[in-house]
């Protein structure tokens, strides 16, 4: 832990030990995930078994990270031509939490996330032709173009929005775990946040309620190293972040979030903690965010060097790694990326082509009572 007179002195990530390529830790059935610090504050479990996905899920889930990418890489290129209104936060290379996730939960299960929530609403169903047109504002998104980027929105699938407001959305995670469990049902609630709203309050009271009420919740932290611009050694009393929720009795597990092997271990095991009544899991997935805190972030806190180092463990490149030791060749991946670029140009086509909403409309779906379906 650094003591608090080095708190001016600059660092990088570099500090932060970054975990080792993911084939080491996934290369066969049950192989224990070697970052995995023990898990459980329990004696019952000491490691994570990460057990390999079939070759067809993991090309299913590359897929479907070449997707979030290449949206991501135009919704920023739309920014840059001015055609998105308000802030948009992108999460290049955090793909794998979502994806590893949205895998290992099941249809009626809900998820909230932050602002950065792109990757969640795809991974959890959402067409990407309709979600550009919701960040362009434009009528055939989710929220008819009236949410935007930072309320990604889907009820029908689950997707029960991102949120502007740092650490929100864990409470409504446990509002709807809460309802799930009065109901008798036996959806599970999956809230994603990142390492900075662990400093908030609300986070904490979210924490004990669900630990005493033995919740089914599962809060991801979607640790990136950055708050903004503020690395976390400026922030955390703490290196290891996960086990903060430990002191709320709760089960919690520190894992490659880069990796959709891991992830999606790690969320299944939590997601039957929840679903046979023993509670809420903390899953601290290490990740980077490739590109800008947002679009046109300068990105004068830190240097190029340490955004090129992490490009060998990104969820991309892992990906492609796993699949090339599984015997697929590298034409087999280029197809699957020209069909995606091509997937994504006729997505912007269709968002650009989407009629701007009706001036009449305005004052609907905005206040209870007043939808557009008129209840
Ligand atoms: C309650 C609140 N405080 C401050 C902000 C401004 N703000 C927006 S993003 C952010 C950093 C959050 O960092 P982190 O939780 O690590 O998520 P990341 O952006 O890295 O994904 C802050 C402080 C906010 N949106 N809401
Ligand atoms: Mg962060």
């Amino acid at each position: 832990m650094k003591s608090a007179d080095h708190a001016s002195e600059a660092t990088t990530t570099d500090d932060v030990a970054l975990p080792a390529p993911a084939e080491a830790k996934t290369d066969g059935p049950g192989h224990p995930a070697s970052i995995t610090t023990d898990v459980l504050p329990s004696d019952s479990a000491t490691e994570l078994v990460v057990p390999a996905l079939p070759t067809d899920m993991l090309l299913e889930m590359y897929r479907m990270a070449v997707t979030i990418r290449l949206m991501e890489e135009a919704l920023l290129a739309a920014a840059e031509e001015g055609q998105i209104g308000g802030a948009m936060h992108t999460a290049i290379g955090h793909e794998a939490n979502a994806i590893g996730a949205a895998y290992a939960l099941r249809p009626g299960d809900y998820v909230t996330c932050t602002y950065r929530g792109h990757h969640h609403g795809l991974a959890w169903g959402m067409n990407p032709g309709r979600a550009i047109a919701e960040v362009m504002g434009r009528s055939d998104g989710f929220a008819k173009g009236k949410g935007g980027s930072m309320h990604f929105v889907s009820p029908e699938l689950g997707m029960m929005g991102a949120n502007g407001i740092v650490a929100a959305q864990a409470p409504h995670a446990a509002g709807l775990a809460l309802a799930s469990y009065l109901r008798g049902e036996e959806r599970v609630a999956i809230t994603f946040f990142g390492d900075g709203a662990l400093f908030q309050g609300v986070m904490h009271e979210t924490f004990n309620m669900a630990a005493k009420w033995k919740l089914p919740l599962i809060f991801y932290c979607e640790n990136n190293r950055y708050s903004e611009m503020t690395p976390i050694w400026r922030t955390s009393s703490i290196e290891d972040i996960f086990l903060f929720p430990r002191a709320y009795g709760m089960a919690s597990v520190q894992i490659d979030g880069n990796d959709v092997e891991i992830v999606h271990a790690a969320v299944s095991e939590a997601a039957e903690r929840a679903r046979d009544g023993s509670g809420p899991t903390f899953i601290e997935g290490i990740t980077y965010r490739l590109a800008g805190h947002m679009a046109g972030d300068l990105e004068t806190y830190r240097p190029p060097e340490e955004v090129e180092k992490q490009q060998a463990y990104e969820p991309l490149t892992v990906l492609r790694r796993k699949l090339g030791a599984r015997g697929i060749s590298e034409d087999q991946i280029a197809e699957i990326d020209e069909e995606v670029d091509e997937y994504i140009d006729e997505a912007v086509a269709f968002a650009e082509n989407s009629p701007w909403p009706d001036r009449s409309e305005t004052y609907l779906d905005v206040f209870a009572g007043s939808t557009s379906s008129g209840g």
